[in-house]
């Protein structure tokens, strides 16, 4: 049993990743502020003798060490996070803020700690426009968005970070992750959630061009395996990984299972391609498959009937 200490433990991935911790027999510290996480999602882990919950801001000054400190976990996973790319492009200072510097504060965390091993919340973002696909880890690095920026500087910071003090870093490149707990509040949010939301209302999904548009679309089963792997596996070296399932899900597939779940639902309505928007996107989970030990196994079509069961 190891522990490890979790940020961003009441948000989506975090409290999935809290639940397949526990549900492995480990032990749990997390750590949230409740800016965007929500205690709701970690109703199961509550009832857990195993699981310590703390209120707390990772961004803030000394807090994180202090709270490491006294847990020394075997592993730390930074999830804690501002999530919103859109928020990123309004609040340079905020996504410095709760992305670059709270990522150096949880690394000084685990080195006063003496914590062995960080697992860290990257994204497909550091990657930006890419040229070919799949998507693999040494492609160029050129984000276009301050998120996407903010990510790959945390990435720089970590891994330098762990080759001078001795720990091992895993950065973990989520691509398009979906399911349950996904907050589909903006109309920037991830589009399964948004869909999930319009459906069970019987309204309208608006598909942004032909819905020809492909994403790797990952469920947040699989991303939880994903970060467990990399805190708790033994004998793993430092690096970054995909983590997405290498293959292409399209809108159109993903309308398709919604329509069949929801017969009655209005059907969507087409509107011009989103300004921005790349159409296909895909990475290659071959380095996750190598240094992880990780293949995604929820079918899209899986995960998303789970979505729509619980309503
Ligand atoms: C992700 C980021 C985005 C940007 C982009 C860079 C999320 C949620 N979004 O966008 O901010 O970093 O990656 O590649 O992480 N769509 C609809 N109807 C809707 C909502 C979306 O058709 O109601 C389309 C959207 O135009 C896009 C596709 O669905 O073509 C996927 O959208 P998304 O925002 O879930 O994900 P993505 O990869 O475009």
């Amino acid at each position: 049993m190891a522990h490890v200490f979790v940020t961003g433990a009441a948000g989506f991935i975090g409290s999935h990743t809290v639940d397949r911790l526990l549900k492995e027999g480990h032990r749990v510290t997390g750590a949230d502020n409740f800016r965007t996480g929500r205690r709701e999602n970690l109703t199961v882990a509550l009832a857990s003798p195993r699981f310590t919950l703390l209120e707390l801001d990772v961004a803030r000054e000394g807090g994180l060490a202090a709270a490491v400190t006294v847990a020394r976990p075997d592993a730390l996973i930074h999830l804690a996070a501002l999530v919103s790319v859109q928020e990123s492009m309004r609040d340079l200072g905020l996504n410095f803020d709760l992305n670059v510097r709270a990522t150096h504060l949880a690394a000084e965390a685990a080195r006063a700690a003496g914590t062995g091993r960080i697992v860290f919340a990257s994204s497909a973002a550091i990657y930006g426009d890419v040229a070919s696909l799949p998507v693999r880890e040494e492609a160029a690095k050129l984000p276009i968005s301050p998120y996407g920026a903010a990510k790959l500087a945390s990435e720089a910071l970590l891994l330098g970070h762990g080759v001078a003090f001795g720990l091992t870093v895993r950065c973990q490149r989520y691509f398009n992750v979906f399911g349950p707990r996904q907050d589909p509040a903006s109309p920037y949010s991830g589009v399964i959630s948004i869909f999930a939301r319009r459906y069970r209302e019987r309204k309208a999904v608006t598909v942004y061009g032909d819905g020809s548009q492909t994403r790797d679309f990952i469920s947040v089963h699989d991303v939880a395996r994903a970060n467990v792997l990399a805190a708790t596996r033994p004998d793993i070296r430092s690096g970054a990984a995909n983590i997405c399932t290498g293959r292409a899900t399209s809108l159109l597939d993903v309308l398709s299972v919604f329509r069949r779940h929801h017969p009655e639902a209005p059907p969507p309505v087409f509107g011009e391609a989103r300004a921005g928007d790349i159409l296909h996107s895909r990475g290659s989970a071959a380095v996750a498959a190598a240094e992880l030990g990780f293949q995604s196994e929820v079918p899209v079509e899986e995960g998303l009937a789970e979505l729509i069961r619980l309503g």
